[in-house]
């Protein structure tokens, strides 16, 4: 497996904001965690590739929001903050050393097909695409276009009070699924195993599975952990509250694809 990360940007207290409020964030600490997170990637078997930070981008460190990875082709996408959207270019050349790379089309019947990475969860062949300020059904139909001659079906998940898709629902496992039920309809994965996150962790559900067995997962978050646990799934911490200041979470910080 490959990890593409991204340095975190010296302008990183610039960030994006959408449901919290803004706190002083300590960029060493920042740092020092987002390398502890690349060598958790390490540990659990991940070739890094590491990207420079832009000083010109406060939310580069999050490279899952400008690409959609498939086996078959990696998707570019239009970030929904006009911020962001300089970030795409850096992991384009990256993701060329292992993929065919497409650019998602950035307006679909005169709407704008933007779309964050972030909002997109890969059940198998099954692509859900978040509802939410970043991304929508312009964007979904876009990708659409691109995945369905691969064999892959895109479906427009509701979403409420949170940033991304995965911020509310991750994979944990072949077909059990991580999920804050508050934040995200869960209809669209009816006959899918979900492990709820504890009620007093709202933004647990966010997990980075490694491989087949393994998932990453923000240290704040034990009763969760447990829940996960309980459910037969192996869970490696990393402490990730600096980066969480800024919206992210564990899977935000790294696209992983298969060599
Ligand atoms: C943003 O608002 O775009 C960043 N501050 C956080 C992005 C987090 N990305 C993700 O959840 N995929």
């Amino acid at each position: 497996m490959i990890a593409i990360t991204r340095g975190v940007s010296p302008a990183f207290a610039d960030c994006e904001l959408t449901h919290l409020s803004r706190e002083p964030i300590d960029l060493g600490r920042a740092r020092r965690q987002h390398a502890a997170y690349e060598a958790a990637l390490e540990a659990l078997g991940c070739r890094l590739e590491r990207l420079p930070a832009d000083p010109g981008a406060p939310d580069c460190v999050f490279v899952e929001d400008t690409a959609v990875v498939l086996d078959e082709l990696a998707i570019l996408t239009c970030p929904g903050a006009e911020s962001r959207r300089r970030e795409v270019g850096p992991v384009a050349s990256a993701l060329a050393r292992h993929r065919q790379v497409v650019r998602l089309e950035s307006e679909v019947s005169g709407e704008p097909a933007t779309l964050d990475g972030g909002d997109v969860l890969r059940v198998g062949r099954r692509l859900f695409v978040g509802r939410s300020a970043r991304s929508g059904e312009a964007a979904a139909a876009a990708l659409r276009g691109l995945v369905a001659p691969h064999g892959y079906s895109v479906e427009l998940v509701e979403l409420r009070d949170c940033l991304h898709l995965k911020t509310a629902v991750t994979e944990v496992a072949e077909g059990v699924l991580l999920a804050n039920p508050r934040w995200v309809d869960l209809a669209p994965f009816a006959g899918t195993r979900i492990v709820a996150v504890d009620s007093e962790e709202p933004f647990a559900a966010n997990a980075l599975r490694i491989g087949v067995e393994v998932v990453l997962h923000a240290a704040a978050y034990p009763r969760t952990r447990r829940r996960l646990q309980a459910a037969g799934v192996q869970v490696r911490t990393v402490e990730v509250d600096e980066l969480a200041k800024a919206e992210g979470g564990v899977t935000c910080c790294s696209i992983v694809l298969a060599e």
